[in-house]
C-alpha cells in the first residue's frame, strides 16, 4: 500500500524489533486520551475480500465503484454485493507490483464532470518504463482517458488514450489521486519521485518538489475539454506558470512530498484539502491554492526540514518551534509516532487524506475534516481515524486534529491499515482498509461511517 516514509530506497530506516516493541509497550500503557469522546458513529462493513482498496466513488445514486491497487475496479450494488464482472481490469497494463510493500498500481479514477452524458473516465496508474525513461529509473506514471460503454457497465481497456506520462525514479511517493474541481478542471496530485529527502537520481540540489521544470512533487491542473498544439489537453489560462518557461505550465501548486488522498469540499468554499505524507517528523494536511508553495523539502509541516536529523527520535518530546518562512503552511499537522512516541497527538506515521463531511446522517460532523492515519508502525496494522475542526472563524485559522471514536472499535485501535477514504453520492464517508501492509492476501475491506446505535 501506498504512502509511508519507511521504505525509502536507501537503507530502510531499520525498524529494530526492539524499538518497535518498546513503542508498542508504551502505546499499550498509555492512558486513554483526555479528550476522549463518546462514539456517535461506527464502522459498518460494506464489502471485503479485496487486496488493497484505494478508490471509492459513486457510479450513480445507488452503485459504488471500488478501485483495488492491484488494478481492478469493482461495482457494488446498494447492498454492497460485488458484481461478478469488474468495471475495469487494468492488470495487464500495470508495472509489475511488489507482493510486499508497494506504492504503485491503480491510484486514481475520476469521471468527466458531465458523466454519464459524457462517458469519459480518467485513470492514473503505474505503467512499465516508457522507452524514453532512463533505464535506471523505476516506472512511468500514466494519466489516461478511457471510454465507458453506453450501458455504463464497464470501461473498455482498449479505448485508452494516454494524456500525460511522468517518469518516476523510484517506486514510492507517487501520489496519484485525481479529481475534477469546481472549475471543471482535472487536478492531479503527484509525489516527489521517491527516495528520501527529495534527493537522488538526477535531482537538483533543491529537489523535485521545488523544481518548476519537474512535474514531481506538485499539484497539476489541466483542461481535458480542449487540446493544444503540444498536448491532448489544454493549459488553463490562469495556471500560475502559464507562459513562464522553463516552468511546466501544468503546475498548479508546488512543494508536495506525497499527496496521499485529496478532495474538494462539496460545499463551503469548495476548497481542495490535501494530505501530504511527511518523512519522519510531521504529518500534515493542506488547503491547496493556485500558485501555493507547500514547503517540501525546505519544510516538513510547519518546521524547517533538515535531512541530517530527518528521522532522529525526539527523546524529550519538546515542541519544536514553527518556522516563520514565507511558504504556505499546512492547516494542520501532527507529530510522527516513530519519532515522537510519547507525544499525545502522535497519531501515526503516514497521514491518509479524507473529506470534509457534508453528508446527512452524522450532523455533528458537518463541516469537519474526516481523515486518518495509515498505521502507527510499519509492518503493524494499527491505523486510526481522525477528525479536525477549524479553531476559529478567520479564513486562515488552523484546524485541530483529534481521534475520531467509533463504537465498532473501542480505544481507537482499528487493527487495520487506513488506506484511503471515499465519498458516495449522498456525501457519506467510506473507509478503505487492509490488514496486510503489502499486496498479499485479500484482507482489504470497505466500511461506511454510520450513526452508532446506542
Ligand atoms: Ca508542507
Amino acid at each position: 500500500m501506498p504512502r509511508p516514509n519507511p521504505p525509502q530506497t536507501p537503507p530502510l530506516p531499520a525498524f529494530p524489533a526492539l524499538a518497535a516493541s518498546c513503542a508498542l509497550a508504551l502505546s499499550l500503557l498509555a492512558p486513554p486520551p483526555a479528550h476522549a469522546e463518546e462514539p456517535r458513529q461506527t464502522l459498518r462493513r460494506v464489502t471485503d475480500g479485496l487486496v488493497s482498496p484505494l478508490l471509492l466513488l459513486p457510479l450513480d445514486r445507488h452503485q459504488l465503484l471500488v478501485g483495488d491497487q492491484i488494478g481492478v475496479v469493482h461495482v457494488l450494488d446498494a447492498q454492497g454485493n460485488r458484481r461478478p464482472q469488474p468495471f475495469l481490469d487494468l492488470r495487464p497494463k500495470l508495472a509489475k507490483l511488489n507482493q510486499g510493500f508497494d506504492e504503485r498500481g491503480l491510484l486514481g479514477l475520476a469521471f468527466h464532470p458531465r458523466f454519464p452524458e459524457v462517458r469519459r473516465a480518467f485513470i492514473y496508474y503505474s505503467a512499465p518504463r516508457r522507452p524514453s525513461c532512463p533505464a535506471n529509473w523505476d516506472h512511468t506514471s500514466h494519466l489516461s482517458e478511457f471510454t465507458v460503454t453506453p450501458d455504463l457497465d464497464r470501461i473498455d481497456p482498449a479505448s485508452e488514450k494516454i494524456l500525460l506520462q511522468i517518469d518516476q525514479p523510484y517506486f514510492n511517493h507517487n501520489g496519484g489521486r485525481i479529481a475534477f474541481g469546481p472549475d471543471n478542471l482535472l487536478h492531479i496530485g503527484v509525489g516527489d519521485g521517491g527516495n528520501a529527502n527529495d534527493q537522488g537520481f538526477d535531482r537538483g540540489p533543491a529537489g523535485n518538489a521545488q523544481d518548476l521544470t519537474s512535474l514531481l512533487g506538485k499539484f497539476l491542473r489541466i483542461d481535458v475539454d480542449r487540446t493544444s498544439d503540444n498536448h491532448p489537453y489544454a493549459i488553463p489560462a490562469d495556471n500560475p506558470f502559464t507562459g513562464r518557461p522553463p516552468a511546466r505550465p501544468e503546475i498548479f501548486a508546488l512543494g508536495l512530498r506525497n499527496p496521499w488522498g485529496f478532495s474538494f469540499d462539496r460545499s463551503g468554499n469548495r476548497d481542495l484539502f490535501a494530505a501530504d505524507v511527511g518523512q519522519g517528523r510531521y504529518e500534515e494536511v493542506n488547503v491547496i491554492r493556485r500558485g501555493g508553495n507547500y514547503g517540501w523539502s525546505q519544510r516538513e509541516g510547519r518546521h524547517a526540514f533538515d535531512p541530517k536529523r530527518a528521522n532522529q527520535v525526539n527523546l524529550t518530546d519538546a515542541p519544536e518551534p514553527a518556522d516563520p518562512s514565507g511558504l504556505d503552511g499546512p492547516i494542520l499537522e501532527y507529530p510522527n509516532f516513530n519519532t515522537f512516541p510519547k507525544h499525545p497527538d502522535a497519531f501515526g506515521i503516514s497521514v491518509t487524506g479524507g473529506y470534509v463531511y457534508r453528508g446527512s446522517t452524522l450532523p455533528h460532523l458537518a463541516g469537519q475534516y474526516v481523515f486518518g492515519d495509515w498505521s502507527r508502525q510499519f509492518g503493524v496494522a494499527d491505523g486510526h481515524l481522525l477528525v479536525a475542526s477549524r479553531t476559529g472563524d478567520q479564513p486562515n485559522a488552523p484546524w485541530k486534529p483529534r481521534r475520531l471514536p467509533v463504537a465498532s472499535h473501542p480505544d481507537h485501535r482499528l487493527g487495520m491499515y487506513v488506506l484511503a477514504f471515499g465519498e458516495d453520492a449522498a456525501g457519506e464517508i467510506h473507509v478503505l482498509t487492509s490488514q496486510r501492509g503489502g499486496l498479499v492476501d485479500r484482507t482489504g475491506a470497505v466500511w461506511k461511517l454510520v450513526p452508532a446505535t446506542p
